[in-house]
């Protein structure tokens, strides 16, 4: 065994990607997520693929009381956590502030803030005992620019940018790495989540352009651990090639 990983949202996407790629490097890993099913799947999968093994937890990182009663029961074997990525997270919609939904607001504000603070908030007091440990949050282009009708999501990813550079500070004494990793468009589940389940919209998102699949992102997180301990990748923008920024990604029509 060559450590443990603890990835939120594995249930797809990033996450899924990254547990895959993992532990097909010979890590044993802790996979969270909502939907039971698919995390057991994912589960099932590993143990079977790579003979690794995983413990699932399921629990919404919106739940301030599920994450601080969950975490916490970890068996001991398994609370030596060498990497901490910080994955769940979601945009909904797309608005105006003033015709914005308020619902999605506390969704988005509440998943990918507070409950990336939740998390951290378990995990951190592990790594910091066995000075020794990497935190990976998972940002966005979002998180660098703010595009229009992009406001409320933008505005989380610039606080997960924000929140990784004082972890850094937090935790330098402690020797943990910190790095956020900001994807740029990527054809995962994110757009069919943002628009509600509409299948057509989201895929409209990726025509005229390459996308990033998820494996890309799984590789370029497993490289940022394959690093010495005295060098850390602070900030990274992971872009298709297509796209500049947040709001610039050349199509053909
Ligand atoms: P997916 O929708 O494919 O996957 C999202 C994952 O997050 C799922 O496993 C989901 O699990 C989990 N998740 C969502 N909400 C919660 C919650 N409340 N509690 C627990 N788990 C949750 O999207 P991606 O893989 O694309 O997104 C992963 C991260 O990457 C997000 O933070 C996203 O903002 C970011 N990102 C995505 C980009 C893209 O273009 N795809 C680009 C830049 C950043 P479940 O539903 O089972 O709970
Ligand atoms: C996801 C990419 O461009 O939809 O963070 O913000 S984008």
């Amino acid at each position: 065994m060559k450590g443990i990983i603890f990835i939120t949202g594995a249930t797809a996407g990033f996450g899924e990607a990254m547990a895959r790629k993992f532990a097909s490097e010979g890590y044993d890993l802790i996979i969270t997520g909502r939907r039971e099913e698919r995390l057991e799947q994912v589960q099932k999968e590993l143990i079977e693929q790579y003979g690794i093994k995983v413990l699932p937890l399921i629990f919404d990182v919106r739940n301030k009381e599920a994450v601080n009663t969950i975490i916490p029961m970890i068996p001991e074997a398994w609370q030596n956590i060498d990497v901490l990525i910080n994955n769940a997270g979601l945009a909904l919609d797309f608005s105006t502030i003033d015709e914005g939904n308020m619902d999605d607001w506390d969704t988005m504000i509440d998943t990918n803030v507070k409950g990336l603070l939740y998390v951290s908030r378990n995990v951190i007091p592990w790594m910091k005992a066995r000075k020794k440990g990497h935190i990976i949050n998972i940002g966005s282009t979002a998180a660098k620019h703010v595009y229009q009708k992009g406001n409320v999501y933008c505005a989380t990813k610039h606080a997960v940018d924000a929140l990784s550079q004082a972890m850094r500070i937090d935790l330098l004494p402690y020797h943990i790495k910190v790095t956020a990793i900001h994807p740029g468009a990527a054809e995962t589940e994110f757009s069919l989540v943002r628009f509600k389940g509409d299948a057509g919209k989201a895929a409209n998102v990726y025509k005229g352009f390459e996308p990033l699949h998820a494996e890309d992102v799984a590789q370029v997180a497993y490289f940022c651990t394959t690093l010495p301990p005295h060098v850390c990748i602070n900030d990274l923008v992971i872009t298709p090639t297509q796209q500049a920024n947040a709001y610039y990604t050349y199509k053909e029509t």
